[in-house]
């Protein structure tokens, strides 16, 4: 039987580089041979405040990128997660599972609260919807970037909790982490991740961002004072991250683009990147624009809709017939 896929993004800004390699390109490969399901994780967003006109744009916008990179809405089911409530229903119960103080020991709560005044409730309770939203689809296989390794982790225990406890009805989830670019950098500060949610614009380049922008983002990007194209990841964040960059998107290897770059300094490699950047993204962009002017956008989401709340509906009520909410039913 073919094995199901699911896997998440937040409209919470402008997709990066780090979005599409870590995860969006995966999903590309993924979708030939697998059941999948891509969502536009709305609900997780306004776990950060949002401004609402902005968050409707982003999820538009954010379906469009995923078919404007190669999702086929024949053969994935590209949705939003707010309108399939399924979600947030299934959410609740899985919070309702969840402790808190291993909600508390997630990475990803312990930095996007720290040094907040006000941290809302969603913040923490992140994770149980995170693990709805793969549970629900009886999932097989979570393609993301590694700092979702932990997520993933707490919907396995979550998923085992829930068989133990009441009934054997959910599958065990796999992670997939891309075998390079799981973890691409900041552009500003090489030792953190690239996060759209970075006040620094220049910090990551957006799959949208013109040629112009492409080229000073790189140019800006920070390295270090050898000045020699060497991949050294632990030693030299800056110079290696750009050089994973450069190796995903031709395909040459490390070995091949030291020897390439071997006589070379920081300002040829980097002008070359942006012509390399500016290449994977214009066929996209081109795509993305033709598609957010167009009605067929709106139509893949409502189908998308219409399959996720039927497939998502049925394993709703399985979880309410085991936890006894509600009368019984079929
Ligand atoms: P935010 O900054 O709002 O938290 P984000 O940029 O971290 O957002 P998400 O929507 O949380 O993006 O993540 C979407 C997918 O992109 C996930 O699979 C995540 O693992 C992956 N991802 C995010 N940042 C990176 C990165 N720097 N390198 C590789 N993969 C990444
Ligand atoms: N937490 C994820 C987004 C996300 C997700 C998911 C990813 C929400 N639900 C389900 C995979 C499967 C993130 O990237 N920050």
């Amino acid at each position: 039987m073919m094995k199901t896929i699911f896997s998440g993004i937040q409209p919470s800004g402008s997709v990066t580089l780090g979005n599409y390699i870590g995860a969006m390109k995966q999903f590309i490969e993924l979708q030939h041979d697998y059941h999948c399901y891509f969502c536009v994780v709305d609900q997780h967003a306004i776990t950060s405040p949002q401004d609402r006109l902005a968050l409707r744009h982003n999820s538009r916008s954010l379906a469009a990128l995923y078919l404007a990179i190669g999702i086929d809405p024949e053969k994935a089911t590209l949705f939003i997660q707010s309108e399939v409530p399924a979600h947030a229903q299934a959410g609740w119960m899985m919070q309702c599972i969840s402790y808190i103080g291993e909600l508390e020991r997630m990475t990803q709560f312990k930095d996007k609260s720290a040094g907040r005044e006000a941290v809302s409730s969603g913040l923490l309770t992140y994770p149980p919807l995170m693990a709805a939203d793969i549970l629900l689809y009886g999932t097989d296989l979570v393609p993301v970037g590694e700092d979702q390794k932990q997520h993933i982790e707490l919907t396995r225990d979550l998923a085992e909790r829930f068989n133990k406890k009441y009934n054997n009805i959910f599958t065990i989830p796999e992670i997939r982490v891309p075998k390079i670019g799981a973890r691409i950098m900041s552009l500003a500060e090489p030792t953190r991740k690239m996060s759209k949610s970075d006040p620094n614009p220049k910090s990551f380049i957006t799959i949208l961002d013109d040629p112009k922008t492409i080229e000073k983002k790189i140019k800006s990007a920070v390295t270090d004072s050898e000045g020699t194209i060497r991949y050294d990841k632990e030693n030299r964040p800056g110079i290696s991250n750009l050089l994973s960059i450069y190796s995903i998107f031709t395909g040459e290897t490390m070995e091949e683009l030291e020897a390439k770059y071997e006589e070379k300094g920081y300002g040829d490699f980097k002008a070359d990147l942006a012509g390399v950047v500016i290449n994977e993204l214009s066929p996209i962009q081109e795509r993305y624009y033709e598609l957010m002017e167009s009605d067929e956008l709106d139509r893949i989401l409502d189908e998308g809709a219409e399959r996720a709340n039927r497939a998502a509906g049925k394993m709703l009520k399985k979880m309410e017939n085991a936890m006894g909410l509600g009368r019984k039913r079929k």
